[in-house]
């Protein structure tokens, strides 16, 4: 990890970003698993690839597990090809990976895409700390949209923290709901509403989808801005309703998504670029610092520190000033 990248891996990295670039798919399924993996390779690559990156609209699609993001975004892929456009796909959803879940069920959908260039289908184990999924996931996106994917939709399980992390690492984020079986739409957390750029109420084929829909409209004031650098503008969500097993609503739903590129590379894009690539550095440098100071040369230190916390010999801040000296010192 860091800077010290053999010359092999470096020369490998380069390999491998260049060889992802000109369309090879191996290539860019080895970059991503490094990535993945969190390898010194990964990092190398990105040196190459970063630069490149920046021109894809990444789309984050969140939900309760079951409300069809799985199933939504196969009859997006069918959407965008038929509309001649390249797609790819980052599902981070542990409990139904694209590749063995509803993906599946669609086995016969998905197989036409098997020897399609223009499609990428990539399913990301979800491990690690706070913050490690949303770092992987943006990496993995700048990955594909430097191998030149116009489009990379993610795909996120909506149960905890993770899918807002996600969202903020997406320039437009669809939020998904199913209809609900009781007279509330009380199953939508707050904070997954306050990251939507799109609310989506699938399976538009139920009963009372657009009741649901009608719910949320009302509930979708506008929402002011908390920060002067956090989402510039109040927005009030659009609303739509999918089916997306028989595809009714999908190419509307992608229309609005063009739509939120259009207008939000004009207004808000330089603010959410800045947020995620401050969310980002200082990820990585959490990341840093912790990995240094668990290192063979100041473990020893390290733990005697945690363990004062813990007996409550020292405070946390006197320890970490402590660890922060250890770190400037060496
Ligand atoms: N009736 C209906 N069922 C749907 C629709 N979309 C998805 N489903 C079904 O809902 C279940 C969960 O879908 P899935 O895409 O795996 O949801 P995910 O967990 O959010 O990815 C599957 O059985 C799908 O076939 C829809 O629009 N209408
Ligand atoms: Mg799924």
């Amino acid at each position: 990890m860091g800077e010290d990248a053999t010359p092999q891996v470096s020369s490998r990295a380069t390999e491998l970003a260049e060889a992802a670039m000109a369309g090879d798919r191996g290539a860019l399924a080895r970059l991503l698993t490094a990535v993945e993996n969190r390898t010194p390779l990964a990092e190398a690559a990105l040196r190459r690839l970063y630069p490149v990156a920046g021109k894809a609209h990444l789309v984050g699609i969140t939900g309760p597990p079951g409300s069809g993001k799985s199933t939504l975004v196969a009859a997006l892929i069918g959407v965008v090809r038929a509309a001649g456009r390249a797609v790819a796909v980052v599902a981070v959803d542990p409990s139904s990976p694209i590749t063995g879940g509803a993906l599946l069920g669609d086995r016969v959908r998905m197989q036409s895409y098997a020897g399609d260039q223009a499609v990428f289908i990539r399913s990301m184990a979800s491990r690690g700390h706070a913050g490690g999924l949303a770092s992987t996931t943006t990496t993995a996106a700048a990955v594909l949209d430097a191998a030149g994917f116009d489009l990379v939709l993610i795909e996120t399980v909506g149960t905890g923290q993770s899918e807002v992390e996600v969202a903020a690492a997406a320039d437009t984020t669809v939020v998904l709901e199913a209809p609900e079986m009781g007279d509330e739409v009380q199953a939508i957390k707050a904070g997954l509403l306050e990251v939507a750029d799109l609310v989506v109420v699938n399976k538009g084929d139920k009963p009372g989808a657009l009741r649901t829909a009608a719910q949320l409209r009302a509930m979708l004031v506008p929402t002011v801005a908390r920060t002067p650098t956090d989402r510039p503008t109040p927005k009030r969500p659009e609303v739509m309703v999918t089916t997306a097993s028989t595809g009714e609503g999908v190419p509307e739903l992608l229309a609005a998504l063009d739509r939120h590129r259009a207008t939000g590379r004009a207004a808000e894009s330089g603010g959410a670029r800045r947020t995620r690539a401050e969310a980002q550095v200082w990820a990585i440098l959490g990341e840093r610092l912790r990995a240094s100071l668990v290192a063979p040369e100041r473990a020893g230190t390290t733990e005697a520190v945690l363990e004062d916390v813990a007996a409550h010999r020292l405070d946390p801040y006197a320890a970490a000033d402590r660890l922060l000296r250890e770190l400037t010192a060496g």
